[in-house]
C-alpha cells in the first residue's frame, strides 16, 4: 500500500483467463491487491495461475481468492489445498465465514500457515437485508483476535475494534463505487470517502466501478479510485 500509494483492490469478476490477464495488466499499476472468484473462470487451466503470478510480480500486487469458505474444518482443508484450483498454492489471501465456528479457522490455518498465507473473516456484508447481526460481528472479531497468527483482518463495512486488544486488524470493504448506489441484485454501494474516511475502513474493493459500463477506460477508472481511496486514507490517518 505504501509503496504504490494505493489502498485499491480490484475485484476481477471476469469469466475468461484472457480478460482477467488483460485487465490485471492494465490496472496493475493502480492496485495493491487483485481479488478473484476463480470458480467463475470458464477456461481455467493451472498455467493461467503462473501467468497471473507473472503480472502480479510485474506490478507488485497480491492475489486474493474470494472463496468465502463456509464448511467444517476437514472439508475446508481440501477445498483450500486440493481440487482443480489448489487455492492455497497461489492465493496470498482468502476469506471465510465464521458461521461454522472456530474450527473453520483451524482447518484453513493448518494449510495456509505453513505457506505464509493470511485469512480475512467476513464480519459484515454489503448486500441489502443480510442476516449479519451486531452479536455475530462481535463474535467474529473475538475469533479473529484469538487466531491472529493467521487471521489479519475482516471483510466489513466499518472499522472493527476489539474491546481489549490494542493491535488493529485491516478492514477490506466491498460495495464501493462512485455514481451508483447499487445494482438490481441487492448490492449496495458507498463512496471511497465514506467508507475510508468516515467509517474507518482500510482497503476499498471495487469491481464493476472499474470495468463496468463507462465512457472512461478501466485504467482511467482505476486511477480515479486509487486517488480517491488514498486521499481518504491519508485524510483519516494524518488529519
Ligand atoms: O464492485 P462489485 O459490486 O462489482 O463487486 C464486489 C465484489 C464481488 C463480491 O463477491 C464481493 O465484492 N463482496 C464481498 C467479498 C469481497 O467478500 C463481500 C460483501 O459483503 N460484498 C461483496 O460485494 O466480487
Amino acid at each position: 500500500m505504501e509503496d504504490k500509494k494505493s489502498n485499491l483492490c480490484l475485484s476481477c469478476d471476469l469469466s475468461t483467463t484472457s480478460e482477467i490477464l488483460e485487465l490485471a495488466d492494465q490496472i496493475g499499476p493502480h492496485i495493491c491487491l487483485l481479488k478473484l472468484h476463480i470458480d467463475i473462470v470458464t477456461d481455467f487451466e493451472y498455467s493461467f495461475i503462473e501467468k497471473l503470478q507473472h503480472v502480479a510480480e510485474k506490478h507488485n500486487f497480491l492475489l486474493f481468492e474470494d472463496r468465502k469458505f463456509a464448511d467444517i474444518g476437514n472439508t475446508v482443508v481440501h477445498q483450500y489445498r486440493d481440487g482443480v484450483y489448489k487455492i492455497a498454492s497461489w492465493a496470498h489471501i482468502t476469506n471465510a465465514h465464521t458461521l461454522p465456528g472456530e474450527s473453520i479457522i483451524s482447518g484453513l490455518a493448518s494449510v495456509g500457515k505453513p505457506l505464509d498465507r493470511g485469512l480475512l473473516l467476513l464480519a459484515e456484508m454489503s448486500s441489502a437485508n443480510n442476516l449479519f447481526s451486531a452479536e455475530y460481528t462481535s463474535k467474529t472479531v473475538d475469533m479473529a483476535y484469538r487466531n491472529s497468527d493467521f487471521v489479519f483482518g475482516f471483510i466489513a463495512q466499518q472499522h472493527l475494534a476489539h474491546p481489549t486488544e490494542s493491535k488493529d486488524m485491516i478492514v477490506m470493504t466491498p460495495g464501493v463505487n462512485m455514481g451508483s448506489s447499487g445494482d438490481s441484485m441487492g448490492q449496495v454501494y458507498r463512496t471511497p470517502d465514506l467508507v475510508v474516511k468516515e467509517m474507518g475502513c482500510d482497503i476499498i474493493i471495487v469491481g464493476r466501478g472499474i470495468y463496468g459500463n463507462s465512457s472512461a477506460s478501466p485504467a482511467q477508472r482505476a486511477s480515479m479510485f486509487q486517488l480517491a481511496g488514498w486521499k481518504s486514507y491519508l485524510d483519516r490517518i494524518q488529519p
